[in-house]
This record gives structure tokens, C-alpha cells and sequence, in this order.
């Protein structure tokens, strides 16, 4: 993009003034980026106008990812970098005597998803509009999103994140496209116009308006900007009579009010039901609307559209578009079945059975009434063809509706002609285990894609210096095609490489130094070992397996304050489900332990503990170019791919891994030698559980160092936490250790120790963390995309 200091210099005042009405060096830094962000608004609006013209005028076709979360984090400086002026800009607010990075940190960092599943689709939704694709988001525009952390005495409290207090500068209300979204009503068959057919009438329902805001989704440096589209929930025009009592109102709002509802009771669960119907069906509609203005033949329908349905939250779409087509354009059932069979393809993230989305009968006929019709045809017409082909057991087991409940994975399998899981080895589970039953009917819709990131926020605007360094080693070349960085791996016995590698490093660890001392008033030492674990708070991740490795060290120094241990900063970021309860009980005791090891002058400071609140995008840009160690260690088999492990690789931590989602496939690219494995494999993991031999208490009973460890928990050495200590004790000895942390405990340890000894060796340690750079190319979610559209989508990019 054209664009020089000068001009944008003048162009900056110029917008400040007329927003504000004063001059831009007594705003704050809110306005001061309020101002920024409409001005790089107004400059990619033609080439968003632009793209989008050319796919209708080209009837391109084009994928909706429908996702009930998105993570994009801030977006202004991925804006400017994707635009090309990112340089030319911060060159500009430095003349103006602004700081770039200051005014960006004004951006409030919308948490729209929880994790792995929702940043994933924000970097599919930069990684669509850079490889040139024809693509758009569908999503919810939560008021508040998900919590807002805080610790309180070290217990997580949450509160709303009002994310939206200032003006959100990115996207476009667009209240001429709302569409109208029903709930409830009663269904009725009349026989109209003579012709025989029955007619559909749904009438008495509840009505609520669904109205888009539309963000641009700038591509890389090619022209290219997509559209993500959010809905918010909000009373029709004109029907405002019928909403007469605040409770009516507040009803449609709560609509689009929070991410994730608590869904531990029915309420919550009827809530969570009510947002997945209301933007797969205002999606759908959406889409509907545009195909007709093709003016092209329903059964080209699947040659102009592609929709993907992230996990399986918005699989109502199946029905929806079932209905439009049945219902509102007339069209006969193997029809409209054809078409929505080859129009939506379904990612699997997760084989916990938890997460496997189950609702009531009763409510879906309730609350969509119409739907619940056709997911009873749908299943009555399944049932009837396969079980003549597989039988009667076979085909019961894959039924959509059982035991008065309607299974949504199912439904997502049955009425899509792609199902993708996340990472070869959680492809393979699915095909062999959890969805074995659909993978003998249907083998050929099973795909695997495995995960990947984008490089440009997580390497290019996270860790400004590596980048610097690497375009200086290697020129440029990787920043438009990841794998080039394999160029790195020609410099990884070069003592000057690796010395300025080292070099970067230490400069980001002591960014993450200087906020964990400013924010949480932890001192840290930027030459320590940095270990850091960030992703949700799950058992199966087993953040408390990391917390025994701590404990060890612990007890060691305080057995022999000398004791030959690398100097560690153990660095934790994550959220808690509000209403998972064990999960916020581990958060309680690391924080307990962080509270009395800080404390704790005999340790010297060679442990320090940092949990930061309130982790997310922003602060992950923060800690993963800090990070030496990159915690992977769940228990094989229960994490589907994992997408921390990739940023943390790209950023030249090395990963301290069990043979898990992706790291496997990171183990392939990095070498034996570039990664520490240990624990149990996932095959040897599912013979534990289906032979019953697995005994927690015998370890404990046998295994001194780990039964001292383990007895820390409830011998009043950890302030502050009595039950906690207790019930968590009691999970790990006395109710067999779900996730078998006792197994993996000595080999864990075994590789920490050989952590600290490569550590010590540090030219071998920045070699490692080279190589680690080097082979991180391939995990590029540019790629990952291509294959999705080439082989899922049938899209191409533009040329
Ligand atoms: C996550 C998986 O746990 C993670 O391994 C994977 O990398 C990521 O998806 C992206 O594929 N799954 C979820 O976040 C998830 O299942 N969330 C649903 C419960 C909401």
C-alpha cells in the first residue's frame, strides 16, 4: 500500500482532530488509538469494498467458517503489518512523539473464544484472506465475551469483561443486512395451490433480530480483505410492543451477552442451545440471501458454497439449511439433503466425552420445534438405509437421536460429506475409537488437518527482535512462505547465530521480567530458565503434574540449598471453567505454592512462580517469545492437537512434551535430539483403561520421593489450602489418578533434569532452540488452510 511518513503524519492529526475535536497530543491513549485504528479502517475500506465485489461479480466460491469463538486478539498492528505500512506507521507516530506499541496497548483484546478452538479460527481467518481464498467468519458478537480473571486470596473470581466500553473501531454495524431469527411457535401442514404439496406453516413464534457487524480480515500483503461476521441479538423494529417487560428485553439480549453460558444447569444449558441456533441460522440465512442473487440453479448451490462448521456448536446449520430449502424454496427432501451433504464439512476438536454436545429432546422440540422435524427425519431416514447394511446394533449406535437425547456430533457427521480431526495421532482416534462406528460407514469423508498458526502474529509482531535477526541471517523470503525458515538450520553450528539468538531471547524475557515485576510485583531473574505452560485449565492437561515437578525442586533445596538446580522461572496463564470446580481448586494451590516459594528466602530464587491473571491473546504475545521450555504434557491420547506448542516452537522454546496431538508431528520435524519426550504412549494409555490394572495408591505407596511430594498436599505445608490440598490428594491416590500423573512422574522428572543440564551447555541449548525455529515452517496455518480448500472446500486462491 502506497503510503509515505509525511502523509500519514498529516492524515493522523487530521483524523484526531476531526474525531475529537482538539489536538492529538492532549488525547489519551485510547483516543489516540481510537484515531489510529479508524484511519487504517479508512484505508483498506476500497480494497474490502473491492474484494468483495470481485467474488460476486466472478460468482466465486466461497467458505463460511461458522465458529462459535473467535480469538483474534488486537488487531491494529496485525492490520498495519498485513496492509504492508506497519514500518512506515510507527516511523509516523515516533515523529508525532507517540509510541506505536503504547497506543496499541490502548486496544482492548476481545476474548470472544476460550482457547486452542477459538484462536485457531482467528488465525484460519488471517491465514484465509493471505493465501488469497474467498472466505468469511460467522460468529456471535458477545456484549462481554468470556470472563474477565482475577485472583482474589488466590482463587479465581470472574468478572464481565466489557470489552466493548469504548468505541470498537473495527467493525461496521450493518443493519440492512439483520435477518430474522425464530424460536418456538407451532408447526402445522397445509395443502396450498392446489399442486398436492404440503406446505409448512410455523406461526406464534418468538422472533428476534439478528443484526451483523462486520470486521475486515486483511490478507498478507496481497489486496485481499475477507469479512468475519458477528451477530448480536436485538428486538425487531416495529415489534417492540411485544417486548413490553424488561424481562421480555433482557431475554433477547442475554442472547448474545456471554461466551458459555454456565452450562452446568438447565438455564444454562437452554441459553447455549438459543446462541448456537441463532447464528447458524442467521448465518445460513445470510448465505441464502446471496446465492439467490447468483440467480443460478439450487443444485449449484454446493459449487458456490462451502460452509465449515467448527466443532460441533454450530451444527444446527444442517437443519437450518434443510428448512430454507424444504420450507421457504420448495425444494423436495433428496434435494435439499444433496445439497447440504455436500455443502458443510464438520472439524472435530476434542475425544473427552464431556465436551460431546448432548441436548434434551424436549428442549430442541420446545425451542425449535420446526428443527427438531427434520433432525427426527433426518435420523428416521439414516436409521432405515444403514441398518439393512450394518445391522441393527450398528446403525442404533450411530443414531442421532437416543435415550431423549439429540447427539450433535452425529448429526455433524451425517449430514456433512467432511469430518477432519486436528492432528494425525487424534485423526487416527477418531477413526479407530471415538468415531469408530461412523468410520466403517463413511470412511471416505475422514480427513485429517492437522493444526497450525500464523507466523505474522506470532513470530513477526509478537517477537519483533527474532524477526529482525532472522531477516538479517536469512532474508525475507519466510515471512511469505513459512518453510523457507528451514534455511535457519545451515547456520545452527555458527557461534555468531547462535550468540544473537541468545541474545533475542534474553531481550523478550526481559520484557516478560518487567511486567511480571510491574504487575505483580515479582522479581525475576532474565537469565533463569523460563518454563512456561499457558492453555486452559483441564485436568487432562495436567497443569498439576508440572506443579509435583515444582514441589521436587522444592523439597530438594530445601534438603540442600546448594543442590546443583538450574535456576527456574515457572510461568502459568489459565483460565478455569466458572463452574469447574477441580479445575479452579489447582489454580488455588499453584497460587498458594507461588505465594509460599517466592516467599521463601532459603530457596534463593531459584524457583519463582508467575501466574498471570487474566491470560489471553495479548499476554501470550508477551510470554511465549520469553520462553525457553514450552509445557506439552497431557496425557497421550486426550489432547487433540494443541496450537501453544507450535507458537511456542516458532518463538525457539523447546518442548518438553508427552507423545500428544501435534507434538508428535513436531517431534518428527525437530528431531529426538531437539525435544524432550517422556510419559506414556496413547496406545499404552488405552490399555490401561480398558485392562483395569492401573493403581495410584501402590505408586504412592512405593515410590518414596513422590509420596513426600504428594503429602506436601495436606500436611499444612502449602498455606491457605486445606480442602483443596486434600481433595486433590485424594484424586491422584485415592481415586486412581484419572490421567495418570503418578505414572508419568518419574519420567517427567528424568527429562526435566536433562532440561537443566542442556540448559547449562549454552551453545547447545541455542542450538536446540535454532533448530526448534528452523523446523517450525511447516506448522503454518497458511498451509493447513490450503488443504482444507483444496481438499475440503474445493476453493482455489485467487489469482
Ligand atoms: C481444542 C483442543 O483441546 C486443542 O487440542 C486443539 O489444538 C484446539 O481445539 C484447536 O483444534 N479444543 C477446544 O478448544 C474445544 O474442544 N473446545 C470446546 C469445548 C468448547
Amino acid at each position: 500500500m502506497a503510503f509515505d511518513v509525511q502523509e500519514f503524519k498529516k492524515e493522523y492529526q487530521k483524523k484526531f482532530e476531526e474525531l475529537f475535536a482538539y489536538g492529538y497530543e492532549a488525547g489519551s491513549k485510547t483516543e489516540q488509538y481510537i484515531a489510529l485504528g479508524d484511519l487504517v479502517r479508512g484505508l483498506y475500506s476500497e480494497d474490502w469494498i473491492q474484494t468483495i465485489m470481485e467474488y460476486n461479480k466472478k460468482k466465486e466460491k466461497q467458505v463460511y467458517y461458522f465458529s462459535m469463538e473467535f480469538l483474534p486478539g488486537r488487531m491494529l498492528k496485525s492490520n498495519l503489518l498485513n496492509m504492508g505500512i506497519l514500518d512506515c506507521v510507527k516511523q509516523g507516530m515516533e515523529e508525532l512523539d507517540l509510541d506505536l506499541d503504547e497506543v496499541a496497548r490502548a486496544e482492548v483484546d476481545p476474548a470472544l473464544g476460550n482457547g486452542g478452538l477459538g484462536r485457531l479460527a482467528s488465525c484460519f481467518m488471517d491465514s484465509i484472506a493471505s493465501t488469497g481464498l474467498a472466505g468469511n467468519g460467522n460468529g456471535i458478537r458477545y456484549r462481554y465475551g468470556l470472563f474477565k480473571q482475577k485472583f482474589i486470596n488466590g482463587y479465581q473470581i470472574e468478572l464481565p469483561e466489557n470489552w466493548l466500553r469504548n468505541k470498537n473501531v473495527w467493525e461496521v454495524r450493518k443493519e440492512n443486512k439483520a435477518v430474522i431469527v425464530r424460536f418456538g411457535g407451532d408447526v402445522s401442514f397445509t395443502q396450498e395451490d392446489g399442486d398436492g404439496r404440503l406446505r409448512v406453516r410455523h406461526e406464534n413464534t418468538r422472533d428476534i433480530l439478528a443484526v451483523p457487524y462486520d470486521t475486515a480480515q486483511v490478507g498478507y500483503n496481497n489486496g485481499v480483505v475477507n469479512n468475519l461476521r458477528l451477530w448480536s441479538a436485538e428486538i425487531p423494529y416495529g415489534d417492540e410492543a411485544r417486548f413490553s417487560t424488561e424481562e421480555q428485553r433482557e431475554e433477547v439480549k442475554r442472547i448474545t451477552e456471554v461466551l458459555y453460558p454456565d452450562d452446568s444447569n438447565y438455564e444454562g444449558r437452554l441459553l447455549r442451545v438459543q446462541q448456537e441456533y441463532f447464528f447458524s441460522s442467521a448465518g445460513v440465512q445470510s448465505i441464502i440471501r446471496y446465492f439467490k442473487q447468483l440467480k443460478l440453479d439450487w443444485s449449484l448451490f454446493p459449487d458456490k458454497i462451502a460452509i465449515h462448521i467448527n466443532d460441533t456448536h454450530p451444527t444446527l446449520a444442517i437443519p437450518e439449511l434443510m428448512r430454507i430449502l424444504l420450507d421457504e424454496e420448495g425444494l423436495t427432501w433428496d434435494q435439499a439433503w444433496e445439497i447440504t451433504k455436500k455443502t458443510v464439512s464438520y472439524t472435530n476438536h476434542t475425544i473427552l466425552q464431556e465436551a460431546m454436545e448432548r441436548w434434551p429432546e424436549t428442549m430442541i422440540a420446545d425451542l425449535l420445534p420446526r428443527i427438531y422435524q427434520i433432525i427426527q427425519e433426518i435420523n428416521l431416514r439414516h436409521i432405515d438405509k444403514k441398518t439393512p447394511l450394518y445391522g441393527e446394533e450398528l446403525s442404533q449406535r450411530t443414531a442421532i437421536i437416543a435415550n431423549g437425547q439429540i447427539k450433535m456430533a452425529n448429526l455433524a457427521i451425517i449430514g456433512s460429506h467432511s469430518v477432519n480431526g486436528v492432528a494425525r495421532l487424534h485423526t487416527d482416534i477418531l477413526m479407530a475409537d471415538t468415531l469408530n462406528d461412523f468410520y466403517v460407514m463413511y470412511p471416505q469423508k475422514f480427513n485429517n488437518k492437522t493444526n497450525g498458526i500464523t507466523q505474522r502474529r506470532w513470530v513477526q509482531i509478537a517477537n519483533e527482535n527474532l524477526t529482525a535477526m532472522l531477516d538479517e541471517t536469512i532474508g525475507t523470503e519466510w515471512k511469505s512462505n513459512p518453510e523457507e525458515i528451514k534455511i535457519l538450520k545451515a547456520h545452527r553450528d555458527n557461534k555468531n547465530v547462535l550468540d544473537k539468538l541468545e541474545q533475542v531471547k534474553l531481550s523478550n524475557k526481559k520484557r516478560f521480567a518487567a511486567y511480571a515485576l510491574q504487575e505483580m510485583g515479582i522479581e525475576i531473574d532474565p537469565t533463569a530458565l523460563f518454563d512456561v505452560q499457558i492453555k486452559r485449565l483441564h485436568a487432562y492437561k495436567r497443569q498439576l503434574l508440572n506443579v509435583l515437578h515444582i514441589l521436587d525442586r522444592y523439597l530438594q533445596l530445601k534438603d540442600n540449598p546448594n543442590a546443583d538446580l538450574q535456576k527456574r522461572v515457572f510461568i502459568f496463564g489459565a483460565k478455569a471453567a466458572p463452574s469447574y470446580y477441580y479445575a479452579k481448586q489447582i489454580i488455588k494451590l499453584i497460587n498458594s505454592i507461588a505465594y509460599l516459594i517466592n516467599n521463601d528466602p532459603s530457596i534463593n530464587d531459584k524457583i519463582k512462580i508467575v501466574f498471570v491473571e487474566n491470560y489471553g491473546v495479548s499476554l501470550a504475545e508477551l510470554i511465549i517469545p520469553a520462553a525457553d521450555i514450552s509445557e506439552q504434557i497431557s496425557l497421550a491420547g486426550k489432547e487433540a492437537s494443541g496450537t501453544s506448542n507450535m507458537k511456542l516452537m516458532s518463538n525457539g522454546a523447546i518442548t518438553m512434551a508427552t507423545l500428544d496431538g501435534a507434538n508428535v508431528e513436531i517431534r518428527d520435524n525437530v528431531g529426538e535430539d531437539n525435544i524432550f519426550i517422556f510419559g506414556l504412549k496413547s496406545d499404552e494409555v488405552q490399555e490401561y483403561y480398558r485392562n483395569g490394572v492401573y493403581n495410584s495408591r501402590d505408586i504412592y505407596d512405593k515410590n518414596p520421593r513422590l509420596k513426600r511430594i504428594l503429602n506436601l498436599l495436606i500436611d499444612g505445608t502449602i498455606p491457605g489450602v486445606e480442602t483443596e490440598g486434600r481433595d486433590i490428594f485424594d484424586s491422584l491416590v485415592m481415586y486412581n489418578d484419572e490421567y495418570f500423573l503418578l505414572k508419568d512422574f518419574d519420567g517427567y522428572l528424568q527429562a526435566q533434569y536433562e532440561a537443566d543440564v542442556a540448559f547449562s551447555d549454552r551453545d547447545r541449548w541455542n542450538r536446540m532452540a535454532l533448530m526448534n525455529i528452523a523446523s517450525s515452517g511447516p506448522f503454518s496455518s497458511d498451509y493447513t488452510i490450503l488443504r482444507y480448500a483444496d481438499e475440503i472446500w474445493k476453493i482455489k486462491p485467487q489469482s
